[in-house]
């Protein structure tokens, strides 16, 4: 009889190691695993900075479009950062939103409002004049800072031109139609918001994603062919649509 089966403290004998499961087969190695569905997304990365004056609601529009919530109390801002991760036309984004601080007219316009950033969201309010002053003269001072010289066609620099308070607009100040024409005159979206009643805010966020888009889009170069090249080539040219005359079509460009 074995003294360890008959003692009181005698241990089990130790279970038998697992079997190692058999080396994959080298054609194994290469199949396509199948994708995990806890796997993050694929995130395209973007930085949007918000500029304007004091008080115009950079603030509660970032608030807005990133936790939508709305946030009433005034904090006067040194500069915040916000995430969101927004769809536009299929893209999964992960933006990061600069809430700068307040500009007026007499704002040096550093190069931290534009490094590292792909798109502008340019605030007034419609019921303060002076914000809307000093919001064209920020526009002017980012194209001076981005060295754009060219004046027509400046929606290479993703901008959305946003009035935002439209909630409160029995105290407009501002008519639509003189921003309206503003933006226009640079190429780019003008929407009226509220970061109170949240309308159209992810409607201006989303354009500049979208212009950012179409800029990548028409960065594509289109080789170009003479016709001696077709005779030589007897390259026939396929009727092509007539060009677009919209240069953001889908960005709510006018
Ligand atoms: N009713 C209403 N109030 C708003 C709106 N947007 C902002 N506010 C309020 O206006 C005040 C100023 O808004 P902020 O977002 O802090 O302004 P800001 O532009 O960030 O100001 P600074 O950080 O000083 O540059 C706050 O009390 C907000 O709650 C809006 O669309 N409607
Ligand atoms: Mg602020």
């Amino acid at each position: 009889m074995s003294v360890h089966a008959e003692h009181p403290t005698a241990r089990p004998p130790a279970p038998a190691p697992p079997a190692l499961a058999p080396a994959p087969a080298p054609s194994d190695l290469l199949a396509p695993s199948t994708p995990d569905p806890d796997d993050e997304p694929f995130y395209v990365f973007k930085r949007i900075a918000v500029l304007g004056a004091r008080g115009v609601g950079k603030s509660a529009l970032s608030i807005r479009v990133a936790q939508n919530r709305f946030e009433p109390n005034y904090m006067l801002t040194f500069q915040d950062m916000y995430q969101w991760r927004p769809v536009v036309n299929s893209v999964q984004y992960d933006v990061s939103i600069l809430d700068t601080d307040g500009q007026d007219e007499n704002s040096e316009f550093g190069m931290r409002y534009t490094t590292g950033v792909d798109a502008y969201v340019l605030v007034f309010s419609v019921r303060d004049e002076s914000s809307y002053e000093v919001i064209k003269q920020v526009n002017e001072k980012l194209l001076v800072t981005l060295n754009v010289t060219e004046r027509v066609g400046t929606s290479e620099v993703p901008r959305v031109l946003v009035g935002n308070q439209i909630d409160i607009a029995h105290q407009r100040q501002v008519p639509s139609q003189e921003a309206a024409k503003f933006a226009s005159n640079e190429g780019i979206p003008y929407l009226e918001t509220s970061a109170f009643t949240s309308q159209n805010v992810n409607e201006a966020f989303d354009s500049v994603l979208c212009m950012i888009q179409q800029n990548l889009r028409n960065s594509h170069v289109i080789p170009t062919h003479t016709e001696e090249d077709e005779e030589e080539e007897d390259i026939k040219t396929p009727d092509l649509p007539p060009p677009e005359t919209n240069p953001n079509p889908g960005c709510l460009i006018q």
